[in-house]
């Protein structure tokens, strides 16, 4: 791998250089495509770190492979493991993250083109990022339904049947009754498809935040941006095809870290601990 040096060394410079873009007005409609890495500081596990993973933490299941846990037939058969999952995953549990706090930020500032997150915990909701500039790739706890006859079940009863550890089941037909969140093989939700293009051809800085960029259709919104587009990628480790661009932008290391020395070059820093602190 490459010396640490260049890894981490000139992190403050790079993010000088997004902020002087921002200052400067030399960037307006900023992106941002993120995933789990910027939800564990709220302490929600993302999938691939090493230890504190969910992948790494799924033995206890006796699943036949770590994938099953988000397989359409698998939970057709037994529901209880993605169940647990979604009672750890609980969004009532957590708060937003301050890098949460910044894209409402970016929001605030007439900055924000759209939000795509690959992330299931409805955190960015919770930060106050309107519906509208929300591409929730993965779909999300918001809705869910039947699995078999497709009946659109009561929010508030699946939520409570997830506090309880329970599986809940359709009124109708008492078929499992499943999240609307993305499984393997199941289709992104339209809204997806719906906004890429318009959003990936007009905007002028790609943001990505804590994704390992693996999951696809997602990893392909940083590579189809313009030669144009600014290009920045804050994560613990390089991702996607970050760094084949001669004018990327790589910032490896925490994002919450990074996120705060950027608000804080920005003079943002009072707006986002006014945002991050609880009434
Ligand atoms: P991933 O594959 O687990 O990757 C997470 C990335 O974030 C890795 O590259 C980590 O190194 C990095 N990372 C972790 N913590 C930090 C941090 N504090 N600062 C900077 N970088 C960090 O997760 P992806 O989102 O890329 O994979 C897509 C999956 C994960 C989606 O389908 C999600 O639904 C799914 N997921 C979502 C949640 C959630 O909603 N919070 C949690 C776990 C998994």
């Amino acid at each position: 791998g490459l010396p640490t040096k260049t890894m981490h060394g000139n992190a403050q410079k790079k993010l000088e250089k997004v902020a002087s873009l921002i200052k400067e007005k030399k960037v307006n409609q900023i992106c941002v495509m993120v995933g789990a890495g910027i939800s564990t500081a709220a302490g929600i596990p993302d999938f691939r770190s090493p230890k504190t993973g969910i992948y790494n933490n799924l033995q206890r299941f006796n699943l036949p492979y770590a994938e099953a846990v988000f397989d359409l037939s698998y939970f057709r058969k037994n529901p209880r493991p993605f169940y647990e999952l979604a009672y750890e995953l609980m969004p009532e549990k957590f708060r937003p993250t301050y890098t949460h706090y910044f894209i409402r930020l970016l929001h605030d500032k007439g900055l924000l083109k759209r939000c795509y997150t690959q992330n299931i915990d409805t955190l960015e909701r919770l930060a106050g990022i309107p519906e509208d500039l929300l591409v929730e790739a993965h779909g999300s706890f918001q809705y869910s339904r039947c699995i078999e006859c497709y009946e659109m079940s009561d929010t508030e009863y699946v939520r409570s049947c997830i506090k309880q550890k329970q599986v809940p089941q359709c009124v109708h037909c008492k078929g499992f009754v499943k999240p609307m969140i993305t499984f393997y093989g199941e289709g992104l939700p339209s809204r997806f498809f719906e906004e890429m293009e318009d959003d990936t051809t007009n905007c002028d800085m790609a943001l990505v935040l804590g994704t390992s960029l693996l999951v696809h259709p997602f990893a392909e919104l940083p590579e189809i941006v313009p030669d144009s587009c600014e290009r920045v990628l804050i994560n613990r480790e390089i991702a996607g095809d970050f760094g084949e661009r001669k004018n990327d932008t790589i910032v490896l290391g925490d994002c919450e870290v990074h996120i705060r020395s950027l608000c804080e070059m920005l003079g943002w820093s009072e707006d986002l601990d006014k945002l991050a602190t609880p009434d």
